[in-house]
């Protein structure tokens, strides 16, 4: 239903950083969070693996284990996968299917906004572009890998969990997704680095997970106002 005209519109609060820095955890904390202030709010994630087009492909990439090669190409195509399966897609077709993946999701995204819905989002394009580029694939520089997530809404805070090395580390060893190595995790956060803009807001992830949720609610409460104040959706 169209939202009736002076409605508040919800927020978009985005979580990113590195693996294990507790995106998952806090998102699903603050929508109870929200909640419970009377917030109506939703908790979605990217890569969405159920219940779109490309998730499948996506889930069927990322559930493939990383091809055995130096740091740099660790996370790549692997070569000898079978001809067809996802787990074989180059770096350029898997980019953008991420990137799709979030277009898929779009319209539903604004619509929720719209109706005054606050979104609190695990994973968005900074995840798209900071992945791919740290994967150093030729003629694939930052450019490259941001162009397709040009024009999809963007958040109105970033919430960026900021977390040391060894302290991911410290937090379990490495499963076999694609992308867990340490050597292409530190890929990883140098990309985030250059990704960086104006909707970010540090929060220091490394705490217990009390004194971050308390962080987190802290700013998510601050950009639901501001959204409420009339501040417009954001592209
Ligand atoms: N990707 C994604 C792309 O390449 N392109 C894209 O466009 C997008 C959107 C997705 C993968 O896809 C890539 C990036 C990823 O590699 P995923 O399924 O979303 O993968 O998995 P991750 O987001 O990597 O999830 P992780 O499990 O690694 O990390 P989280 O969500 O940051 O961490 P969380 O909350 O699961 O916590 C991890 C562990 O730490 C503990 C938890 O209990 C858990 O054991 N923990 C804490 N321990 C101590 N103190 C705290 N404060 C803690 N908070 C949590
Ligand atoms: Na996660």
């Amino acid at each position: 239903a169209p939202a009736m005209a002076g409605a508040p519109r919800g927020a978009f609060i985005l979580f990113e950083g590195v693996d294990r820095s507790g995106k998952s955890t806090q998102a699903a904390r603050l929508v109870e969070a929200l909640k419970a202030q009377g917030t109506p709010a939703e908790l979605w994630r990217f890569p969405d693996r159920k219940g779109t087009v490309t998730g499948k492909a996506i889930d069927d990439y990322l559930s493939a284990p990383a091809p055995a090669a130096a740091a740099g190409a660790a996370a790549s195509a692997g070569a000898n996968a079978a001809p067809g399966s996802a787990a074989g897609l180059s770096d350029q077709a898997i980019h953008l299917l991420f990137s799709a993946n979030r277009w898929e999701k779009s319209a539903a995204l604004v619509d929720a906004l719209r109706r005054g819905v606050t979104l609190v989002v695990d994973r968005y394009a900074y995840s798209g572009a900071a992945y791919t580029s740290a994967k150093r694939t030729p003629g694939c520089g930052l450019a490259w890998c941001k162009a397709p997530d040009a024009g999809l809404p963007a958040p109105d805070v970033t919430l960026w969990m900021a977390l040391p090395p060894e302290a991911a580390a410290a937090r379990g060893g490495f499963g076999q997704e694609r992308y867990e190595n340490a050597a292409f995790q530190e890929q990883v956060r140098a990309a985030f680095a250059s990704v960086r803009d104006a909707s970010w807001v540090d929060v220091d992830a490394s705490k217990g997970v009390d004194e971050v949720a308390a962080e987190v609610l802290r700013e998510a409460v601050d950009a639901v106002r501001r959204c409420r104040e009339g501040q417009p959706i954001l592209a």
